[in-house]
């Protein structure tokens, strides 16, 4: 990591001290504990944000790209042990350990304030603080709240204000008494020591021994060691679904790891969908869907978050809490995803990506031939000899939402959109097919609950084993799992005939061969199209054992370059394989105890009765209608 040259004058440019009691004494609280020099109130402006960024490229945090080519734009390195969400440290400090339940990290809360009080005890010492006011969800909206971060992360600010709604106007409101979840997070290297000691500051900063942790009854954040993404972007995993999560279940809605879009159909109708699919499985991607298939329109409203809950009509309304995406680069192309490449021409922060030679971005992925000299993201010189990636594989881009031309007019609409699918995925090698719908709301309650993924890059750990990630929320949910599968069920009984229905999809299914059978991409609009003529009634569907299935031929494959055999591969259920899974699943199940909601019992039951009625030989896994 290379090292900085101290900027001898704090900021001076932020917004005033807001004319708000309750801000400023716990504002003064965190500095009287990490002791930053200067206090810097963040105003959202963009001279404020322009002298961020000036500040950064000039101590060498932050990268200009070539400014003809990405005007904008900026290349962050992160710490090389500092390049994803760190779940081994991030916790739920609930008063009782089984309010975390036992999916999540547990500490108890008295001990892990003094762990804390002792980590950030002076870890701002030589450093600027910032103080960002932010709102999740279109400022003023039923379903938004507010939040406040301090940091001492120069990144960070400009990141949040990518990501949220930041700056004077979210304080206007904190200040005239609206409710708001306060937020620490430091770097935790501090410049100075107790005893004046002092040393130079690293182009990213952080220390090894990382807190990322929720105090749910108080509905407090404390970050410490982390710059990186949700670890350091307090409004995105740690407020927008673990705290909200929490919210959710005491207030009657839902905090949900779900992309969010509309689909216009031929015929003019609009339908929303949300989905849920663990990270770096696909949620941008498909949030910025080009279908293949004529006349269906999709526009984006959200890639990671969804808010929802039911409106004054009953049905279930979602808004995109955030303002900006975070998205995977490596991947991301023309082929792929044209649309997030096209955001990415100005105004974006690329983190952990490699340089080219005319200072401008490259990633695994973004084209066929690699260049033939680049800077990699450890900023050593890479050839295409390198045996290691020019990009990390979970490095990011952070853009403004609005940058994407497929933009919703209605992301911004503060009452939300009306859901009419809700869409379950992870990546399955084997067993999940291409497309099935559940039989009613429990079932998809069970379907989202043994949700399973092969692990990503987006966390630590080893890629591509597989885990179980319920409702895509293993490491996002602030309470007990099995209670929070209680309250999705809870709310299924309070839509009643007007909850959107769920779905089950799988792009990741391969053939003998190990390759993928589903082309992907913007062909994931094709079984999308058979959803909503599922909800519009237009096509009848097989029971099988994980679901309803299409009928040959309902499936539009029409110009694919598709085999019949591949085709029934991507939905052939193996009754023994199945039968495996279940096995599997009570196990999963059975860590939960009492608390595990008795519906989910009956769905598995309701599964295995299933495949017992499957004729292993014919490994369709259909029913046969009559029995059905
Ligand atoms: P988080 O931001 O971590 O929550 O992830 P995300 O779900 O938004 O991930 P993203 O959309 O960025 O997808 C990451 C990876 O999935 C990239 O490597 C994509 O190429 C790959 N991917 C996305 N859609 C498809 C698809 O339809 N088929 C295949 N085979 N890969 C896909
Ligand atoms: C994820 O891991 O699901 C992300 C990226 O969206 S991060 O914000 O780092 O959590
Ligand atoms: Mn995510």
């Amino acid at each position: 990591m290379a090292q900085i040259q101290p900027c001898p004058t704090a900021s001076s440019f932020g917004a005033d001290a807001p004319n708000a009691p309750e801000v400023l004494a716990w504002v003064a609280q965190i500095a009287e504990l990490t002791q930053p020099d200067a206090i810097h109130w963040v105003s959202g402006s963009r001279a404020e944000r322009d002298q961020l960024y000036a500040e950064m490229v000039a101590d060498g945090t932050l990268i200009a790209l070539n400014q003809d080519k990405r005007p904008g734009c900026y290349l962050a390195r992160s710490a090389p042990s500092d390049v994803a969400r760190v779940e081994s440290r991030t916790f739920i400090c609930s008063e009782r350990e089984a309010d975390a339940g036992p999916t999540n990290n547990w500490a108890d809360p008295a001990q892990m304030r003094q762990t804390l009080r002792r980590k950030f005890r002076g870890c701002m010492r030589g450093r600027t603080m910032y103080v960002i006011p932010f709102s999740m969800g279109p400022l003023g909206g039923d379903i938004s709240k507010l939040g406040i971060e301090i940091t001492d992360s120069p990144y960070v600010v400009v990141s949040m204000g990518i990501m949220t709604r930041a700056g004077d106007a979210a304080m206007e409101r904190i200040a005239a008494g609206e409710y708001w979840v306060p937020a620490v997070h430091s770097v935790g290297y501090p410049l100075r020591d107790e005893a004046g000691g002092v040393r130079l500051d690293l182009t990213w900063p952080c220390d090894d021994d990382k807190y990322i942790t929720h105090f749910p009854q108080t509905r407090e954040i404390w970050s410490y060691g982390s710059g990186y993404g949700g670890n350091a972007l307090l409004g995105k995993k740690c407020y927008a679904l673990r705290i909200a999560s929490v919210l959710g279940r005491d207030e009657g809605w839902l905090a949900e790891h779900m992309l969010i879009l509309r689909v216009t159909g031929p015929s003019g109708r609009r339908f929303h969908l949300a989905a849920a699919f663990p990270s770096a499985c696909g949620k941008t991607n498909l949030a910025m869907l080009r279908p293949t298939i004529e006349s269906w329109q999709v526009e984006t409203i959200g890639d990671d978050i969804a808010w929802m809950r039911p409106g004054a009509d009953g049905r279930l309304y979602a808004i995109n809490p955030e303002a900006g995406f975070f998205g995977v680069a490596p991947g991301t192309s023309e082929q792929t995803n044209p649309t997030a490449l096209a955001a990415l021409d100005h105004d974006t922060i690329f983190t952990n990506v490699a340089l080219t030679d005319d200072g401008d971005v490259w990633w695994e992925g973004l084209t066929d031939q690699p260049p033939a000299h680049l800077i990699d993201w450890r900023g050593q010189d890479w050839t295409p000899d390198s045996d290691q990636p020019a990009a990390h594989p979970n490095s990011r881009f952070t853009v403004r939402a609005s940058q994407a031309a497929s933009i919703s007019p209605a992301w911004q609409d503060p009452a939300g959109v009306p859901l009419d699918v809700i869409l379950f995925g992870g990546r399955r090698a084997s067993n999940v097919p291409l497309i099935s719908e559940s039989y009613d709301w429990e079932h998809g309650v069970f379907v989202g609950a043994t949700v399973s993924s092969e692990q990503t890059a987006a966390a630590e750990g080893a890629v591509g084993a597989l885990r179980r990630d319920p409702f895509a929320m293993l490491p996002f949910c602030g309470y007990n799992m099995a209670d929070y599968w209680a309250h999705w069920l809870k709310m299924g009984q309070r839509l009643g005939d007007q909850a959107p229905r769920i779905f089950q999809v799988n792009w990741f299914r391969k053939g003998a061969g190990g390759k993928f059978l589903w082309p992907g991409f913007g062909d994931n609009s094709r079984p999308i199209e058979w959803a909503l003529r599922r909800v519009a009634g237009e096509v009848e569907a097989d029971d099988a054992i994980s679901g309803r299935l299409p009928r040959k031929g309902d499936l539009n494959v029409a110009g694919l370059d598709m085999t019949e055999t591949a085709l029934e591969a991507l939905f052939a259920l193996d009754p023994k394989a199945w039968a495996a899974e279940a096995d599997l699943t009570e196990e999963y199940f059975a860590q939960f105890g009492d608390r595990l909601p008795a519906a989910l019992v009956a769905q598995l039951a309701a599964l295995r009765e299933r495949i017992s009625r499957c004729p292993v030989a014919v490994h369709s896994g259909r029913i046969s209608r009559a029995k059905a």
